[in-house]
């Protein structure tokens, strides 16, 4: 690992960036971990310290701030956001949320991280890019929560495609694959609900595979083609509860209201193609991300499932002993590596969200707005209405002569 801090008094007379959480779930423990170990990871210019968290159930956000180390806990996001001592306000609820916290924690004088996708629709969006490029210009700061941008091979990868190892793009192939969803009896909580997430594998997995793709390729996405399905489309209310939900059944089910898998085509601003897979039903794929870029002068791979790996094909090299090579990415010149373990001694998925606390810690310290921005998240937000437009239409989609 790197050098520790010089001395306990060095690290304690770093200016403090104060983070205010709010959500406690899954989200919530992820982010939390990368803030609790940042600091001793990589040498900060700014201390960041974990200063409150908030939840709606008083027990169970206590229980969160004692185990994610925590110093206070709040029940109503109000008060987080009023709190002196909150520097940065993190966002980990659920997106029907997003827009109003991160609104008001802007109005406050705070920076924001926010989980993706941004919003539950454009306008929200809209709204809340606005905001943070006011803001900026008072010298706040608004990220969107893209991890997986952060892992050590998709970052080497980002690294390769400007490098031009991979020359002129041609192809982007993606797919993000879980399977939490194959037994229909799986209870109907807020992920399948479009009031409360916006849609449903396509902003969840889709959301990630978007950013990914346009990140690695350098460029954005200039339309698209799309399908979207809901495979069951009424399922068990969680513990029998019927909160908030509109159409409620005699057996006690309620609707699925968004989408269970997307598959869309796109076309790059520079003309090349790209493939999108997001789904909820592939059997025996827990959280499977797999991406190519195939290029005039090479190729790359990954896939999250090996997340320490990239895959490189030469294509300048000669036929007889080209072939797609795997780069351990673990060597202390790969991004983020220079802090971490010797070679050979792999990252996680975890490791993702230290390193997005390390871009904005030094974001903020700097002053320079972070990546990806709000207005980043917006344009990712437009990608996926487009989708949903297109599956709506139907546009393209020529059905068989039988
Ligand atoms: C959904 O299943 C989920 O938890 C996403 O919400 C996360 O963003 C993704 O990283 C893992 O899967």
């Amino acid at each position: 690992m790197a050098q520790p801090q010089t001395s306990e008094g060095a690290e304690s007379e770093k200016p403090p960036l104060r983070i205010g959480m709010v959500g406690y779930a899954f989200m919530g423990a992820a982010h939390s971990q990368g803030w609790r170990t940042v600091g001793r990871v990589f040498d900060l210019p700014r201390r960041p310290v974990l200063a409150a968290i908030c939840g709606r159930d008083a027990t169970a956000v206590r229980a969160a701030a004692d185990r994610h180390g925590w110093a206070a806990a709040e029940t109503e996001w109000r008060a987080l956001i009023a709190r002196d001592d909150v520097d940065l306000v993190d966002i980990c609820t659920p997106g029907d949320s997003h827009a109003e916290i991160a609104l008001a924690a802007l109005a406050a004088g705070k920076h924001v991280l926010c989980e993706k996708p941004l919003a539950n629709t454009v306008e929200e969006a809209e709204t809340m890019a606005a905001a943070a490029e006011t803001a900026y210009e008072r010298g706040q700061l608004a990220m969107v929560g893209f991890n997986y941008r952060r892992l050590p091979a998709t970052a080497l990868a980002r690294r390769m495609v400007a490098e031009g190892r991979i020359g002129t793009l041609r192809h982007v192939r993606v797919t993000y694959l879980q399977d939490w969803l194959v037994d229909p009896q799986a209870p109907l909580t807020w992920r399948l609900r479009k009031e409360l997430a916006g849609s449903g594998s396509l902003g969840d997995l889709g959301a990630h595979i978007v950013d990914l793709a346009q990140y690695l390729a350098g460029e954005q996405l200039a339309g698209v083609s799309a399908l979207t399905e809901t495979f069951v489309r009424e399922r068990p209310l969680p513990g029998g509860s019927a909160r908030g939900l509109s159409a409620v059944t005699a057996a006690g089910t309620g609707q699925v209201t968004v989408d269970d898998a997307a598959v869309f085509t796109a076309r790059f601003a520079s003309g090349a193609l790209a493939s999108f897979e997001a789904t909820r039903y592939a059997t025996g794929r827990k959280n499977a991300l797999r991406i190519e870029l195939n290029g005039e002068r090479g190729s790359l791979a990954f896939d999250l499932e090996r997340l320490n790996e990239l895959w490189y094909h030469d294509g300048t090299e000669p036929d007889v002993h080209a072939g797609f090579r795997r780069i351990l990415v673990t060597e202390p010149d790969h991004p983020y590596l220079e802090a971490w373990w010797p070679p050979g001694h792999g990252l996680g998925y975890e490791h993702s969200f230290v390193h997005q606390a390390r871009d904005l810690v030094h974001a903020v310290a700097e002053g320079r707005r972070p990546e990806p921005s709000f207005a980043d998240g917006l344009q990712v937000q437009r990608v996926l209405a487009a989708v949903e437009e297109s599956a709506q239409k139907n546009s393209v989609y020529t059905p068989i002569a039988v």
